[in-house]
């Protein structure tokens, strides 16, 4: 097991040392890797560009959490300490009665997926370094290939520079689908209520197949891990075992490639399996917390979260802080999710930052047409409309206006969305999404007048409420039996960055409604945050337990916005990540927009779902070269593989910088 990142070093001469981005992050089969060559070569190649910017910025409020969080540690008196002892004694036998060591749950993890299914259908790759994706970015990268620290989400001209003799590889994901399609026909022999995650992973509840059959954990692990074998030719998978999802994911990851782990279901083997496990490897613990606990608070196990949960409790919220000690006594879901409605349906666009306001009202239609086609399809009408921009500096901006009736034309909403966008122009953008919340439960596609006030939401601000009533406002404050300072919580400290995170929200009464009363401006409080709060307990659901299942199953995930089903759990891959982690469900959701961009440099042929309709970005850039400045296109790329330009990544920072200019 890795240790994670090393702590942030500051020696001038040797820069990239502390220069720690996701392609530094050391994933299975990277063990043996030179990883200060890998930081060197990374921080060469992407040094002055925007995402090069945007790392330092994240960099630079990272180490102001940790001064603050240590300015705050010291400040801590032995009575305070001693006093949120008991509060971590009490949590702890609270905690521990719901341990349930009665499941048996099991991770599967394809390995290195795109590759092995590549190889598959091209078995001279076998044996030979590569990756799948191209210049601008790779989705993944086999064994052979990681040794030089080559990784998925890593831009393909880095990964050559790693490791000269890469042999790239086009995605192809309808072929994964394929694939993923027949490991899930073996996951459904075992669990027919199987937690599909993304395409190569699932979540199972063996515990029944297991007394039914008289077989172990171990057992029906090695049987389905042979099946999928089978079934699809030749992939191989890994497995992990345990009592609960969270330690069959850590699990999952150990004896990777091709390999299983089992933990025994009982306490004191669990505990002495956590006490050492780096906190890094938990699902949910990313880059920004991981060295907020390590470098204020030096815990770098989880066992130290119990050891040292006075501070926990002292300086994080209530809803982290139980999370940090559940992670440390080992415990985690081992309930099957209920089904959930849907709450919102939303469709988006990633292309190469543009200022370019008639390509930017262009694309906006585009996507207006496709979330109407979406909502249409699904029957749904909805009345809150929100604008999700990311610029060329990777601030997201989240606008939203409530819309007088329910609606589900395009018209309606392209001319709200319009409104929305203007407002934010002039602004290089390099993501736009929509999404239409608040359906009309009752009379679907009805057109029901709605009362007279519209709301115009614009977000920014520093705390929070959910959209939805029914989530859990896990960072309500005054839910906080501790009394926290928001200030000392992470999700408090993902506030201060006006990147991804600020959010504003006032209302006015729309012009058409009550003309020129522009405002009664009210601050309001609401969280817009990507997926947040989207999904709820739906009571009386009326849809049948099939239909999230289908949802997850048939819709490729690229294509499926990120959701945290129930308030904690990525629709898209499983992770698992309380709401507070504001800085990591960036993180993730970062991860998926890669993903997603990853796919849509496939082509069009990658869409083969629900929203087929969608055009790939590359088709959208040629569209582009057409209608307004032509963008070089290299020739004869040797990966042969359509791509978007670099600079959808890496935009060098003194391009582009009149287009930054942000209205306020
Ligand atoms: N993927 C992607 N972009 C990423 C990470 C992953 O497109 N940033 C895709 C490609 C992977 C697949 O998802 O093949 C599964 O992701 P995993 O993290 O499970 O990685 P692999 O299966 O490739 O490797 P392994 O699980 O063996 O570590
Ligand atoms: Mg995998």
């Amino acid at each position: 097991m890795d240790e994670g990142e090393s702590s942030s070093t500051n020696n001038p001469s040797r820069p990239w040392e502390s220069y720690n981005t996701v392609f530094t992050n050391a994933k299975a089969g990277m063990e043996g890797v030179d990883k200060e060559k890998v930081q060197r070569v990374v921080y060469e190649m992407s040094k002055g560009s925007k995402y090069f910017q945007n790392e330092e910025r994240k960099e630079a409020l990272m180490k102001q959490k940790i001064e603050h969080m240590r300015d705050r540690c010291a400040k801590l008196s032995s009575s305070d300490l001693s006093n949120y002892q008991k509060v971590v004694d009490r949590r702890i036998l609270e905690v521990e009665a719901t341990r349930d060591l009665s499941r048996v749950w099991l991770h599967v993890d394809m390995d290195a997926f795109y590759a092995a299914v590549e190889t598959l259908s091209n078995p001279s790759l076998k044996g030979k370094p590569m990756a799948v994706g191209g210049l601008s970015m790779i989705s993944t990268a086999n064994y052979e290939a990681r040794k030089f620290g080559v990784r998925a989400a890593m831009p393909g001209f880095i990964a050559r520079k790693l490791c000269p003799d890469l042999i790239f590889v086009p995605v192809d994901f309808p072929k994964y689908t394929h694939y993923s399609d027949l490991t899930r026909k073996v996951f459904k022999n075992y669990d027919p209520n199987f937690i599909a995650g993304s395409l190569d992973e699932a979540y199972l509840d063996i515990t029944e197949v297991c007394r039914e059959r008289g077989l172990s954990g171990g057992e029906i692990a090695e049987e389905l891990r042979s099946s999928v074998h089978s079934e699809t030719g030749g992939l191989t998978c890994s497995a992990g075992v345990a009592a609960n999802r969270l330690l069959a994911k850590v699990c999952s990851d150990i004896n990777k490639p091709n390999g299983q782990f089992v933990l025994q279901n009982d306490r004191s083997t669990v505990m002495t399996f956590i006490s050492s496990l780096p906190i890094r490897k938990i699902g949910g613990i990313g880059k920004v917390t991981e060295h907020i606990l390590k470098d204020a608070l030096e815990i770098k196990t989880c066992g130290d979260m119990v050891l040292k949960g006075s501070l926990l409790y002292a300086l994080f919220t209530q809803s982290s802080a139980d999370f940090f000690l559940s992670v440390g006594l080992g415990l985690g879901k081992t309930d099957t999710p209920e089904v959930r409605s849907r709450k919102s349906i939303s469709s988006e666009r990633t292309f190469a930052a543009t200022g370019d306001e008639k390509l930017l009202y262009s694309k906006l239609a585009e996507i207006a047409e496709m979330l109407s086609h979406d909502m249409q399809k699904e029957r749904l009408a909805a009345r809150t409309l929100t604008l999700k921009l990311k610029t060329a500096s990777f601030e997201i901006r989240s606008r939203a206006v409530s819309l007088q009736r329910y609606t589900c034309s395009s018209e309606d909403i392209l001319k709200h969305a319009t409104k929305l966008l203007k407002a934010e122009l002039p602004v290089s953008i390099r993501l736009i999404g929509l999404r239409m919340s608040q359906f009309n439960e009752e009379a679907r596609h009805s057109d029901p007048s709605q009362g007279t006030i519209t709301k115009f939401i614009v977000q920014k601000g520093s705390s929070r409420k959910n959209l939805d009533d029914n989530d859990s406002s896990d960072l309500d404050a005054s839910k906080n039996c501790l009394g926290n300072d928001e200030m000392l919580s992470l999700s408090y400290a993902s506030h201060e960055t006006s990147y991804d995170q600020l959010k504003d929200v006032v209302e006015y009464e729309e012009q058409s409604v009550t003309p020129n009363q522009e405002c009664k401006k009210k601050e309001e409080r609401i969280q817009v945050l990507e997926g947040d709060a989207l999904l709820r307990k739906h009571k009386d659901c009326k849809a049948d337990s099939s239909a999230e299942k289908t949802e997850a199953v048939s819709v490729l995930p690229q294509m499926e916005p990120l959701v945290w089903v129930d308030g904690y759990r990525c629709n898209l891959c499983g992770i698992e990540l309380p709401p507070s982690f504001v800085e990591e469900r960036q993180e993730h959701s970062d991860f998926h927009l890669a993903q997603r961009l990853q796919n849509e440099e496939s082509g069009p042929s990658s869409s083969n779902t629900p929203t087929s309709k969608r055009r790939s970005a590359s088709q959208i850039l040629g569209k582009e070269k057409a209608n307004s400045k032509p963008k070089k296109q290299k020739p004869n790329q040797k990966d042969g593989s359509k791509h978007i330009p670099i600079h959808t990544f890496f935009t060098k920072s003194n391009q582009n910088s009149n287009d930054e200019t942000q209205k306020k």
